[in-house]
């Protein structure tokens, strides 16, 4: 299970115009395709952000790890390390995840490469990844529905026909109602920090009136003040599941947890194992969204849930726009973690287009059932990878700009960060 070969290939591909704090999807997400071929033929396949900083260290990574044993992931995390030397930054320039640093862009490298070993490896032994994590627990994992405020079409591109506009309430609840009936989805998550605050509580007061039994969640990717947020927390009390990330940094959180009755959660302000000790010192969050891509790949991330079951931190899952690879891998990750135990984020309802062959992944029951074949169960399709390449080359986009995507439309947007 020599790597004979690395391929990393970048694609784009369509991406409904979805809002949030930093501004609005552009009509094309970037992602980055990792394929390790071995010499016997067997290919490894992981998935990660498409932006130009992470894809150039992705390729600098890749004709080193040539030679080495996809068993041998210490290794390739030790190349990883050599290439990466100081260059924080890269995926996410609106910092919807929180702020890079140089122990994270290693991590956020190491983790395709470490899902393809472990893609690779199931396959040579005939196993699905879930058995190489320890085994399943459960056979199908559970998703929210990720609802965002919509506009109907982007402007220049046909509109969407499914899901159409949701600006306010009734369309955030139409939306709902659409994922729900579609998918069977159990738990709702609703993408705040778009609108003033008490448009978005009135949203996830329509939403607990549409269904009475679904478990709700409000993240509004830190857009609110500390009073604001303990306003908002207040106001919600017995409705919210969990709020996510109502205001920055592990002391502003702290501040809002104090006088919260709901858990707070998040993929913002503790998104580094450098940033556990303040967060549980400070008793700043009740529950940790853990994403491989950006924890160091799913070994790591099962051993953040260890760590956080140690404290008494709920673990749950994020997500940003993905595709099928990093879905397969969530699905893998979440079903051999038996601590993970709230639904899952994904993006996945959202993606147009796939770069794996369809069959493998379906949501049903507002879960997806665990893919039995060996490695990630899924497959690649060349032609799919070769057309959403070209969409790449010809799109022009190289990097996830929200903000300036929607200031081409409305030229004095800012993030209303510190505002509300
Ligand atoms: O895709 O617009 C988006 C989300 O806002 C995403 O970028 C966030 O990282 O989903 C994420 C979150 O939970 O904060
Ligand atoms: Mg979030």
């Amino acid at each position: 299970m020599i790597i004979r070969d690395v391929l990393v290939t970048p694609v784009a591909f369509r991406d409904p115009p979805l809002l949030n704090v930093a501004g609005v999807h552009q009509p094309y997400a970037l992602r980055t395709i990792v394929q390790l071929v071995c010499a016997d033929g067997v290919v490894g396949l992981g998935e990660t952000y498409g932006d130009d900083t992470l894809l150039a260290r992705l390729e600098r990574i890749a004709p080193t790890l040539v030679g080495l044993s996809v068993f041998d992931v210490n290794a390739i995390r030790g190349k990883v390390e050599t290439v990466v030397t100081g260059a924080p930054g890269g995926q996410d320039p609106d910092r919807l995840t929180g702020a890079p640093s140089t122990a994270r862009a290693v991590l956020q490298a190491y983790s395709p490469f470490e899902v393809a070993c472990l893609d690779a490896q199931g396959k040579a032994l005939g196993v699905p990844v879930s058995d190489l994590l320890g085994g399943a627990v459960r056979e199908s994992v559970p998703f929210a529905a990720y609802l965002f405020y919509k506009w109907a079409g982007h402007p220049d591109f046909e509109p969407d026909e499914t899901y159409g506009e949701a600006l306010d309430p009734a369309g955030v609840v139409a939306q709902a109602r659409t994922m729900v009936d579609t998918y069977g989805f159990a738990s709702l998550k609703l993408k705040g920090g778009v609108f003033p605050p008490e448009q978005e509580i009135a949203a996830i007061r329509a939403l607990r009136e549409a269904f009475p039994d679904l478990p709700l969640r409000l993240d509004p990717n830190a857009a609110w003040t500390v009073a604001t947020s303990v306003k908002v927390a207040e106001e919600l009390d017995g409705v919210l599941e969990y709020l996510e990330d109502p205001t920055p940094t592990i002391p502003g959180m702290a501040e809002v947890a104090r006088e919260a009755t709901m858990p707070l959660a998040t993929n913002m302000c503790v998104v580094a194992f450098d940033h556990l000790p303040e967060g549980v010192a400070r008793k700043a969050i009740g529950v940790l969204l853990c994403d491989h891509h950006y924890w160091g790949g799913l070994r790591m991330c099962q051993t953040l849930a260890t760590i956080c079951q140690t404290f008494g931190i709920g673990l749950s899952m994020h997500s940003n726009t993905h595709l099928g690879i990093s879905l397969a891998a969530m699905v893998h990750l979440a079903a051999a973690t038996p601590y993970l135990s709230y639904a899952c984020d994904t993006h996945y309802p959202w993606t147009l287009d796939d770069v794996v062959r369809p069959g493998a992944l379906r949501i049903v029951d507002g879960g997806v059932p665990v893919p039995a074949g060996p490695g990630l169960g899924v497959e690649l399709d060349p032609d799919a990878l070769a057309r959403l390449h070209e969409q790449y080359l010809r799109c022009g986009i190289r990097r996830r700009d929200d903000g300036g995507y929607l200031r081409t439309f409305r030229p004095e947007f800012q993030p209303p960060r510190g505002t509300w």
